[in-house]
């Protein structure tokens, strides 16, 4: 069974958050001096049961129903390879997590320039080549809860290490939080995970194992990667009134919030369009019991795009019964990520929305756990995302076979246009050509180990 004492919170829980600052650091002069301060470093890093136990109090002061929120913080740490290397003998033997993000920028779709020899994505510095070694980050209920934990974090690890980057996110205000900026609700469907929740889970995607998501999950494995998981970090940019100004211009049948639903997949109320796909739905887009039940099953036996396009962000991510129907259960399971983003940046301007065009940055600080990225997030992005071709089994409602495009809101093909088929309902093997929205601006692959690993093997 899990050991949720010694996983970290923010994997098969998720750390509670209307704020979280990601302080990205380098390992100063000879490790040693970091892995001592790391002794003081772990009692302060959450766990799963403490962080469920967070959940619970948030869920019991809502009922109370004063409107205020509990004050509380929770602190999480992961190693980039670079950083790994540094604080542990270890081999990890994983792509690309050995090699970096910045040199996985390329096969991932990211705008760069190449010089023949070298690619060179158009990334925040920062995010150099190896630059960073680990990340702490502290989610909490204000900025005055995490800065004050920050700091003592800090003070904790003096010279020992030197600030990369920080990067503050927070939740979206009133009405929109939960929201992700083009809109859409966002964190419904992550996996449930069998001898965990998957209980009293609501009506959805079957249940996968814990090995999906945490790594060394069989009893060859080597104490550092026992309970563990890969963390996949993203810098996404988003331009929110550049993606309000084409869904105007471009709507279907008179309905831009249909294209943009169409293209995500849901409406913007998280209500599934395979189960809605006419008109907006926000009693079922918030029921839990019926807002992931669907597979895009179709009225066709194989399913179509009728209700829902292949190139859907939703459909592409996470084909549910295009695959398992054609018994690729498993297939499809290990290919789930857990996903634990936050938004960053203000709320669009009147003069942003009046120019239809950004001028402050904004956009999702995308993180998903997974325990092995080549099947988890490397392989969503690059072979379902930014894959014209997938889903190989796609047909029209004529059961004639089509291709799907590029994933509509995160398929990539450096800077360029992207060709997604399927948004008009009434042309569905039509394709139309979709601007870049989302432009990373950095990212690397983590390690998030255990409590045990960071104790017994990591910290001196
Ligand atoms: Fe996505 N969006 O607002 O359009 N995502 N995503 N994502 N995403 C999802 O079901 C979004 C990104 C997945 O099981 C929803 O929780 C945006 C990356 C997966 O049905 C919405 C960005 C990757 C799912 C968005 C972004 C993924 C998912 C619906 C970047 C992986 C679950 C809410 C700025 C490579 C699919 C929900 C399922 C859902 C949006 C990034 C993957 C609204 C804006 C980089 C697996």
């Amino acid at each position: 069974s899990l050991d949720l004492n010694n996983i970290q919170g923010d994997i098969l829980v998720g750390i509670p958050k209307k704020t979280q600052t990601y302080f990205f650091f380098e390992i100063q002069g000879d490790p040693s001096l970091f892995r001592k301060a790391l002794v003081d470093i772990v009692p302060l890093i959450k766990n799963a049961s403490q962080a469920q136990k967070d959940r619970d109090a948030i869920k019991e002061h809502k009922h109370k129903g004063d409107g205020t929120l509990l004050h509380m913080t929770g602190t999480q740490i992961a190693f980039s390879h670079a950083g790994l290397e540094k604080v542990c003998n270890t081999d990890p033997s994983a792509d690309p997590f050995i090699e970096g993000q910045f040199k996985d920028a390329k096969n991932i779709g990211d705008a760069g320039t190449d010089s023949g020899t070298k690619f060179v994505p158009a990334w925040d510095p920062a995010f150099g080549d190896a630059n960073i070694d680990g990340v702490i980050f502290v989610g909490g209920d204000s900025h005055q809860s995490v800065n004050h934990e920050l700091q003592k974090i800090k003070l904790i690890l003096g010279p020992s290490v030197k600030e990369a980057i920080h990067i503050r996110g927070d939740t979206r205000p009133g009405k929109e939080s939960g929201h992700e900026h083009f809109g859409f609700l966002d964190g419904i469907s992550n996996p449930t995970i069998t001898g965990f929740n998957d209980k009293n889970a609501p009506p959805g995607p079957k249940a996968v194992n814990a090995s999906v998501l945490l790594t060394g999950q069989d009893s060859k494995s080597s104490p550092v990667f026992v309970d563990g998981s890969f963390l996949a970090f993203r810098y996404l940019f988003q331009l929110v009134p550049e993606f309000n100004q084409f869904l105007k211009e471009n709507p279907i049948k008179g309905d831009s919030e249909l294209l943009g639903a169409r293209m995500v997949g849901r409406w913007k109320s998280g209500a599934p369009i395979d189960l809605t796909p006419t008109h907006d739905n926000p009693e079922l887009g918030k029921d839990p019991k019926r807002n992931n039940n669907f597979f895009y099953s179709g009225e066709l036996k194989k399913g179509d795009q009728t209700r829902c396009p292949y190139s859907a962000h939703t459909r592409k991510t996470n084909p549910r019964a295009d695959f398992t129907e054609h018994d690729r259960e498993d297939a499809l399971n290990e290919r789930r990520i857990m996903r634990r983003g936050i938004q960053f940046g203000p709320e669009v301007t009147e003069e942003e929305a009046k120019h239809h065009r950004s001028l402050h940055g904004r956009g999702l600080l995308f993180v998903c756990y997974q325990s092995d990225l080549t099947k988890g997030f490397q392989f969503i992005q690059q072979s379902w995302a930014n894959a014209p071709d997938f889903l190989d089994l796609a047909v029209d409602s004529n059961l004639k076979k089509i291709e799907p495009g590029l994933d509509s809101i995160i398929g990539q093909n450096a800077d360029q246009a992207r060709g997604v088929v399927g948004t008009d309902p009434a042309k569905p093997d039509g394709s139309i050509s979709i601007p870049r929205f989302i432009v990373p601006r950095g990212g690397e692959y983590f390690f998030s180990p255990s409590i045990s690993a960071l104790r017994d093997v990591i910290a001196l």
